[in-house]
């Protein structure tokens, strides 16, 4: 037997070094099921908010030790099983000179909304390798400092989420602009979803190039709309998101908030559904398929109340979920008021006191 096979057969098997994240994406049945949470980088943290102090947000995400530190941080604190990238779903507002800004208290703010054809067509194409050079590096700075046992998310916003920002100007509720847009001049509607899609496509094969493991798709507002227009105006895109994105190999995650009457959403081709705290296991499975991982679905709410609670709510999912195929997390982004020991206790109970 030569060297290089001797080395090789007492080389631990792929398998057992992947991170805990990788293997329940893939479906595969584990003691207890990977934890991470979105937003977990945040105002709930003290560490954050010290940056915070010192930095703006954009700052922040601009500037690669900052978005690297504020990404560690919850995963110093908790161990959590991934890491995801701290960014946000419109920097792509800048580069396609529409203008972004975050007010204090108001959120985000896009300078020039985007309502008309002419709009539309004024928007940049742009290379997301270089307007967005600084997140990439990012990337690759945190794929360098997170520990091999964690996986790092790189992710977007689904283009129909991104619209409703790009179009309504700031929160979108209750959509108005977007709705109008979308009912009464439908070609231009699809063209700025077309555009939209294939910067979403670069920027994440871009994300997994700089060293995401794998990428998340927040699709926040998609439930606003029925199935039948879901169908006819975000399924089409979301489809050819995932299908460009298959031969990365990468887990691909849907996230659909308020989704539980979008019956089409099965069909947009990622490989693990995120669910809110309205979908059951047991839907979704139905929904899904056997195939598909599933990540979820705590109630962000519950993490306000206290540690029994929380425990016991803990549990019910862990036995909803089963043991294969399954990634806790939250049905929505983490609240800035939770008690970092409701944090604590949180994961104390799913990974069963093993630390
Ligand atoms: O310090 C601060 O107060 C800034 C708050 C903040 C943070 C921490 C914003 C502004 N964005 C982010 C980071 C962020 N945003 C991440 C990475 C960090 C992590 O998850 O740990 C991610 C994945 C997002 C995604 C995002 N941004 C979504 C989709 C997910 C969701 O929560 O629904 C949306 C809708 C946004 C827009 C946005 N950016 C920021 C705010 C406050 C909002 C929401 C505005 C609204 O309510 O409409």
């Amino acid at each position: 037997m030569t060297e290089n096979v001797t080395a090789l057969l007492s080389t631990p098997s792929p398998v057992s070094i992947l991170p805990k994240y990788l293997r329940a994406a893939r479906g595969e049945s584990l003691e207890t099921p990977p934890v991470w949470l979105m937003r977990q980088a945040g105002r709930y943290l003290p560490e954050y908010r010290a940056v915070r102090e010192q930095h703006g947000f954009l700052d922040v995400c601009y500037t690669p030790e900052l978005a690297c530190e504020v990404t560690l941080q919850p995963i110093r604190r908790f161990g959590f099983d991934a890491a995801i990238l701290f960014s946000d779903i419109l920097l792509l507002a800048i580069p396609l000179g529409a203008g972004l800004r975050f007010d204090s208290g108001h959120g985000p703010v896009i300078e020039k909304p985007v309502r008309t054809q002419q709009d539309v067509a004024n928007l940049h194409d742009f290379e997301p390798r270089e307007k967005l050079a600084e997140v990439l590096s990012a990337v690759k700075l945190i794929r360098a400092e997170l520990p091999a046992d964690k996986a790092l998310i790189g992710f977007a916003g689904a283009p129909f989420t991104v619209a409703t920002y790009l179009v309504e100007g700031r929160k979108p509720d209750p959509f108005k602009n977007t709705k109008s847009l979308m009912y009464a001049d439908p070609a231009s509607f699809a063209a700025l979803m077309e555009r939209l899609t294939s910067l979403t496509i670069s920027y994440l094969r871009a994300q997994v190039e700089a060293g995401a493991d794998a990428l998340q798709l927040f699709d926040t507002w998609g439930g606003i709309l029925t199935d039948e227009e879901y169908r006819r105006c975000n399924l089409p895109y979301l489809q050819r998101i995932f299908s460009e994105l298959k031969d990365l190999g990468v887990p691909l995650t849907y996230f659909v908030l308020n989704g539980m009457h979008l019956y089409s959403a099965s069909q947009v081709g990622a490989t693990v559904y995120g669910l809110d705290w309205r979908m059951t296991f047991e839907q979704a499975r139905a929904r899904f398929g056997e195939h598909a991982a599933l990540q979820g679905n705590f109630d962000p709410v519950l993490l306000l109340t206290d540690e029994q609670t929380i425990r016991r709510r803990a549990r019910k999912i862990l036995e909803d979920a089963g043991t294969h195929g399954h990634i806790f997390n939250l049905g929505h982004g983490i609240l800035p008021d939770t008690p970092i020991e409701h944090v604590e206790a949180l994961l104390d109970e799913i990974r069963g006191g093993r630390a």
